[in-house]
This record gives C-alpha cells, structure tokens and sequence, in this order.
C-alpha cells in the first residue's frame, strides 16, 4: 500500500514537537523529526517516536468498556452514554451537584480541547469539585505569585538572558519549564547555544542533573531547605545593593519588609542548612543579580517539598527586586495566538487573589478553590466523608490518580467507595482497574488539535492547526465529544468563552476551538484555513513591535508583603531543619516514560522497567547496599520497595526517584517489573502547602535498608 507522509506534532507530552508521520491506508507505521520546521528543526525524543507503536498497540482500547461481573468487557458507545447520563442525572438529584467531580489529568492537557470541555461539563453541571494535575504539580506558581501584581509585559525572555537561576527544574529530560526558563524546544542543543553567547547558569538542585552539568554554578540542596538558600541569595543581593534601585523605586512596595525578614540569614547559616557552600550561595547570588537579563524560576522539586508558596515568593520576589522584565520601549514579549489577547504594556497589573474568602470551600484543611480548581489534596477525603457535598461520582479525564495523588491506599479506597468512576483512558490504568466505565478516545494522530497549550513557551507568534491523519478506530472519539454526548444527553450546557456550544448538532473540532479560544489573535478556523498544508505558521506581522509604555498614568505596584507571607517567611526561617530521617527522597522525571504513560511500549521498556532509587555510591557502601539490590523505603505515612541504583550526580543523604510507576499492590513482588509508587510515602494531611493544598510529595524524610536485613529485623 502506498505511504503517504504528512506533517504533524507530537502530543506524547506538552513539547509540541514537529513531526512527520508515514500513513498506510488507515495505520501510521513511523514517525520521525520534521527537519523543515524552523524551530524544531527535526528534534524528537524517544518517547515521541514510539507514536506508531501507541496507535497500533495490543493494549489499546479500540471500544468503550462496562464493569460486569466478569470485569470489564465491550459496551456499545449508545448504551454507555446513555447509562452513564442517566446515573449522573440520578446521583445529582439525589446529592446535588458537588456529588459529581472531574479530574483533568495530564493527558486533557495534551489534547487542545480535552481539559476546557472536561471544566464547562463540571461547570455545566453546578459542581465545584473541578480538579486538574496543576494543583499535584506547580501550582503556587500559577496561583500564589500573582498575588504580588504582575509585570504587563511579560518576565525576560530565554533568548536574551545572560544568566538564569534554575532551582529544580531538569528542562532537558523534562521538556518543561516556566516562560523565561530553559527553553523546552530541543532542550539541550538551545542551552549550549545559549551557553556559547554567554549565558551563565546557576542551578540548585540536590542532583547533579542534566542541565546542571551545563552549570556555572551548582548548589546540590539538601531537599526541603530552598526557603533558606533562596533567602540567603535575596540577603546578599540587597546587602550588596545588586538590585536594581530605580525599578523598586518606580514599581515596587515592601522591600524593607523584605529586606529585614532575611537579614539574618547569612551565607554561612543557609550554607550549613542547605548542605551547600558559603562561596557557592555568594557566587550565585552575585552571577544572577549581575546580569543585565534573565530569570529566577524553578519546577517541580522545589514546589514539592512543602514550602511551595514561599520558594515561588522568593522568586517571584528575586524577579521583582532585579526588576528582570521586558521594558517599555524593548521588543515585546511574542502575543500568543490562540490566547485571549491583553496589554503587553511595561508596567504592573493589580495584584490578584484567587483563593480564600468568596471562593468555594472543601470541607477540609481549610482550603478552597483556587482560580476554578478545588486542590487535588482533598479529593479522596471528599469521597470517603459522608455528608453535605459527598463526592459520588468521579469522571477521569487522561489522569490516573491511583498512582499520581498522594496516600495512595487512600486514594484507592476512595475509587472503590465511588457510586460511579469513569476512566477516559486509552488503556485499563492503574486507576481503570477500579471504574465503571473505560471510554476509549482517539488518539492524537487520529484528532485535530492546535498548539494552544504550548505556545506560552513559543518567542514567536508560531501557531499550528493540524488535521487528524487518521481515522478513530472502532467506537473511539475524541476526549471534547465523550464530555458533549454526556453533556446533550443530561441537558447540561458547555459554555466557553466564545459561548454555548451546540447541543442538538454535534459541533465540529474546529468550531469547538474557535469558541474556547474566543478573543485571540488568529481564530484557530482561520490558522486551518491559512495552512493547508498543516504545517506552522508564525504571524510576525499581527505582532506588535516594541513595549508601550503603561496605559495609566496611576498604575498599579508590585507588593513585596501580600497577605502574612512575611510571618510566614520569618517563622519558616526559624524552624531549624528537620532532625527526623535519615534520607530525603526527592522526586525527579525518568527520560523514557512520561508519569504512567509509556509504560506498556517495548522500545521504552528497555530502558528499563522500574523506577530506580538513585543514591549516592557513598550512602550505598556504608548501608551495605549493593548497586541493582532491592532495598525499603520508609516514610513516616508508608513504605515502598526499590532497585537501588548507585548515582554520584545524587547528593548524599538523597534518594532520587520518579513518581507513576507500579499499581497500589505491586509490592515486593513486582519491584523490577514495574517499581513502586512513590505516592504511598505521601501523606496529605500534613506538611503540604496552606494554600494550594500541595503535599510534600518530594524532600519526604525516609529510612533505607536492604531488604533482606528489613526482613530479618521483623
Ligand atoms: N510523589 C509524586 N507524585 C506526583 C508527582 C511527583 O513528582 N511525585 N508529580 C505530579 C505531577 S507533576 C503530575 S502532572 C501528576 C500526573 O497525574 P496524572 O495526570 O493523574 O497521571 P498520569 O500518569 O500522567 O496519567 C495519565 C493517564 O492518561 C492516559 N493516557 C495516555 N494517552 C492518553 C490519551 O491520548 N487520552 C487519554 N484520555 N488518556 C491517555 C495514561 O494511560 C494514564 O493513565 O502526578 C503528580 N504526582
Ligand atoms: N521524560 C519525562 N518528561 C516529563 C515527565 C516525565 O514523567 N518524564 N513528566 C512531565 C510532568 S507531569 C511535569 S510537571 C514536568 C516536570 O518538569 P521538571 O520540574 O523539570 O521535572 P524534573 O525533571 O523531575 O525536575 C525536578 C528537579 O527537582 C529536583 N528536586 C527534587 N526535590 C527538590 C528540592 O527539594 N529542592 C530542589 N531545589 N530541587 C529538588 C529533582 O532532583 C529534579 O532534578 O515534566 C514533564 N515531562
Ligand atoms: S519531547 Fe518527545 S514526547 Fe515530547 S513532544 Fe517532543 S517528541 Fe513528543
Ligand atoms: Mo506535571
């Protein structure tokens, strides 16, 4: 049969990156780089080039399946639309409508229309029980920092930088990071480029990670001691007047408070806290406010270690103290083109809070929503405690909570205690394995989608609109329609921002999209339209050219001390650390698989099928532990087994491991086919942040033993 190739991008994980797929009649049998894509220029990863395998899989669900007696078997698409509406109907008329929640996992997150249908079906319904991976992941940087104001211009961009400072984040294993930060395109290649025009790099990070081996500068933390490092850094800065005075004159409140809440913390104190050198935090404090460009951030290591709201304060407040922003008159930040448009004028917005009073509560810990999202936090306890506003039923949308929330036995007798669970999913998960109902969606190279998800890393305005190359097999739909026959069969209305969507016709993709992306440069209708080829087009004309100056005269100013951030600063810097276990294990990302996902695909399983425990060869001779032996983790909430890997980029006194890998009862049994989840060493009912609900999920005290010496000591 004839191959026909075409253009397309990835959807395994949030890169985008552009490819080329080879169809054959209705299967794609191999993709590869696009060599043509200018920004790209033909990078893939390992991950990425398994589509082919993903699509034609054995373990990939072509129809919908219903929990009978004998498991779960085929179910046709009319039937279980139809019983799934009319048990939602029941359950919300007998509970009302905070019984019914959505969970968007990472995969919504891949498909452009997939988490913004998922959010107006919750809406749609009258539930406040909407909850996305963000509030698992990062999300004080998404939540906490605005409350500080926000620069209209947007922070520095990568491509200017002459030093960036990366607490937690490995961009080049990861393919993320935040806007400014290392470039999630061809990671590795765009930070030697970077490096060879003079970027200087500080990383702080307890291993010595991939991009770390790029650094100028790199302070392997002791996990969970960030809040003092970073503190000691802001303390150098402004005792050395490094900061940039006439920009916290103009736009800038609160840096006495500042200033005196960390005076007291010295290179020497941070030094001795963190595990780190006096010299290095002095380096790195001088490399980063001696540059003329370039931004603070971190990822996912730092927000996870229980502190996540004053580490994204501190840096938010580096940003701020540095003034590391785009300028009126400087080249603005790229608009985004399926993003609602606003000023990218150089100067600050009024700060934002976006929890707490008037914000719809969880019935426990205190916390609330935050933006639209109730935190994951609270979802198992929402199901398991009988009462007003009971979770019932749990749609699941591209996540697997059963291996990415915390308490995992928790987690699992919640999905057990559910009235309905319904998996969106294109295999039976971790967490499938407890629900009602599998639906079976189609998968990337089968769907329209756009870049709207990725574009927010993009310094161009760079839009694509690609077409599926295949046809869904069997019942399988796109994730946007599950929610839609759902939503028509229940009366239930999906508005966007563009508003209501068709409940009598059945909307095209395209449609859909324009109505989510309502208000952005380019409809994503017109980005089809102006590419037929379905490659990417960059809108250089419809961007502005050079920052204006701030709209109003009376604008607003960056606030250093929002709410009780500087008690709460002052009374964390007084904690000494914490004297308890002997090790801390910190998570990390594994190159070849993508949280569970990937799993299942040979070519991915020879790079191995457990999620190692990292330690440094030092810890590993003086415990006894043998590199590849099986050891036990204990944490004060659990315990998991692990393949102990003997790592020297891994700082001592560390274990280094990745998230997502076995099922709740894999055990000692299953340790080298499948690992164990981290997630049963969580406990989400103490030590996680006051207000995202974020639990420690990295920097979690533990125990180490060999196994055979655990055993002989019961
Ligand atoms: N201890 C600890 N816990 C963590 C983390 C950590 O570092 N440490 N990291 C956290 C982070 S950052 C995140 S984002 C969360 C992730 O949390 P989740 O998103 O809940 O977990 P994933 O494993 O990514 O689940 C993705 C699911 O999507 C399915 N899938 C794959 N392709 C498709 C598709 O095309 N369509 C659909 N519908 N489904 C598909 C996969 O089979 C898998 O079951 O975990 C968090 N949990
Ligand atoms: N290959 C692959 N890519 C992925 C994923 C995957 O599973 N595999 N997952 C995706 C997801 S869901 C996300 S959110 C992103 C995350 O993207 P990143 O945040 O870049 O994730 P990591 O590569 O784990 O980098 C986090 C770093 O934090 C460090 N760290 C851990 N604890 C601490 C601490 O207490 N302090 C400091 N300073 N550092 C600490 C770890 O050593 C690690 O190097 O990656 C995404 N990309
Ligand atoms: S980094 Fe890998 S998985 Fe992610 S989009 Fe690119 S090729 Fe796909
Ligand atoms: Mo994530």
């Amino acid at each position: 049969m004839a191959v026909i190739t075409q253009p397309t991008f990835c959807r395994f994980c949030h890169a985008n990156c552009a490819m080329l797929a080879d169809v054959e009649g209705d299967r794609v049998t191999a993709v590869r780089g696009d060599p043509d894509d200018a920004l790209y220029k033909g990078y893939t990863c390992i991950k990425g080039r398994q589509l082919a395998d993903a699509h034609n899989h054995e373990t990939r669900l072509r129809h919908h399946m219903k929990r009978g007696d004998g498991g779960l078997a085929p179910v046709a698409p009319g039937a279980a639309f139809d019983d799934i509406a009319a048990r939602l109907q029941a359950i919300v008329a007998q509970h009302g409508p905070h019984s019914v929640a959505v969970y968007s996992g990472t995969y919504a997150f891949q498909n452009s229309a997939a988490m913004f249908t998922a959010h107006a079906f919750a809406k749609g319904i009258g539930s406040r029980n909407y909850f996305t991976s963000v509030t698992l992941d990062q999300p004080a940087k998404v939540y906490t920092t605005l409350r500080m104001g926000h620069w209209g211009g947007g922070p520095n961009p990568f491509s200017g930088a002459d030093a960036l400072l990366v607490v937690g984040n490995n961009a080049i294993i990861s393919h993320y990071g935040p806007v400014g930060g290392v470039s999630p395109f061809s990671p590795s290649r765009t930070l030697q480029d970077a490096r060879a025009r003079g970027l200087k790099l500080v990383v702080i990070d307890p291993r010595q990670t991939e991009v770390a081996r790029q650094a100028d500068v790199h302070l392997a933390v002791k996990p969970g001691e960030d809040v003092t490092l970073l503190a000691a850094i802001i303390n150098i800065i402004l005792s050395e007047g490094r900061f940039d005075q006439a920009f916290c004159q103009r736009h800038v409140d609160g840096l006495d408070e500042l200033r005196a809440a960390v005076a007291g913390i010295t290179p020497e104190i941070a030094a001795a806290r963190a595990g780190v050198s006096a010299d290095g935090i002095i380096s790195a404090a001088r490399i980063f406010a001696d540059a003329k460009r370039g931004i603070a951030s971190s990822g996912t290591g730092p927000e996870m270690s229980g502190d996540g709201t004053l580490i994204e304060y501190l840096l938010a407040s580096l940003n701020i103290i540095c003034g590391r922003f785009v300028r009126d008159g400087e080249p603005a930040s790229p608009p985004r083109v399926f993003t609602a448009q606003t000023p990218r004028h150089a100067g600050v917005n009024a700060p934002m809070k976006l929890w707490g009073e008037g914000f719809p509560a969880s019935r426990f810990r205190g916390l609330t929503q935050l933006g639209e999202e109730m935190p994951c936090n609270v979802l198992a306890d929402e199901i398991l405690t009988p009462g007003d506003g009971q979770i019932k039923a749990l749609i699941v949308v591209g996540g697997n909570p059963v291996v990415a929330f915390p308490n995992q036995d928790k987690v699992v007798a919640a999905m057990q205690a559910l009235d309905l669970l319904v998996c969106i999913d294109i295999r039976e998960s971790e967490t499938a394995r407890h629900a009602d109902y599998v639906l079976a969606p189609a998968m990337c190279l089968e769907r329209d989608d756009i870049t709207n998800l990725s574009e927010w890393w993009h310094e161009t305005p760079y839009a694509r609109y690609t077409r599926a190359l295949l046809p869904p097999p069997g019942d399988t739909i796109d994730e946007w329609e599950m929610f839609w026959e759902i939503a028509r069969r229940m009366n239930v209305p999906l508005r966007f921002a563009g508003g209501e969507a068709a409940l009598d016709v059945r909307p095209t993709k395209t449609q859909i999209l324009d109505l989510i992306t309502h208000g952005c440069l380019v409809p994503p209708s017109q980005v089809r339209a102006d590419t037929p080829d379905g490659r990417a087009i960059v809108y250089a004309d419809k961007a502005p050219m050079v920052t204006p100056p701030p709209a109003d005269a009376a604008e607003a100013r960056f606030t250093l001390t929002p709410d009780a951030v500087i008690a709460d600063l002052t009374a964390r810097l007084a904690v000494a650390p914490d004297p308890g276990l002997e090790f801390r294990l910190s998570s990390r990302r594994t190159k070849h698989v993508f949280n569970s996902s990937g799993h299942q695909y040979a070519a991915l399983q020879k790079k191995g099928t457990t999620n190692y425990a990292h330690m440094n060869p030092d810890d590993m001779a003086r415990l006894g532990i043998a590199d590849e032996a099986t050891i036990v983790i204990t944490a004060r909430a659990g315990q998991v087994y692990g393949v102990a890997k003997a790592s020297p980029d891994v700082r001592p006194g560390v274990i280094s491991m990745a998230h997502a890998f076995g099922d709740f009862d894999t055990g000692l049994a299953g340790v080298r086919a499948h690992g164990n989840s981290t997630n049963r060493l969580v406990d989400e009912t103490s030590g996680y942040d006051p207000i995202t609900g974020q639990s420690r999920q990295s920097a979690i005290p533990v125990r180490v033993e060999l196994v055979a010496a655990a055993v002989a000591a019961e």
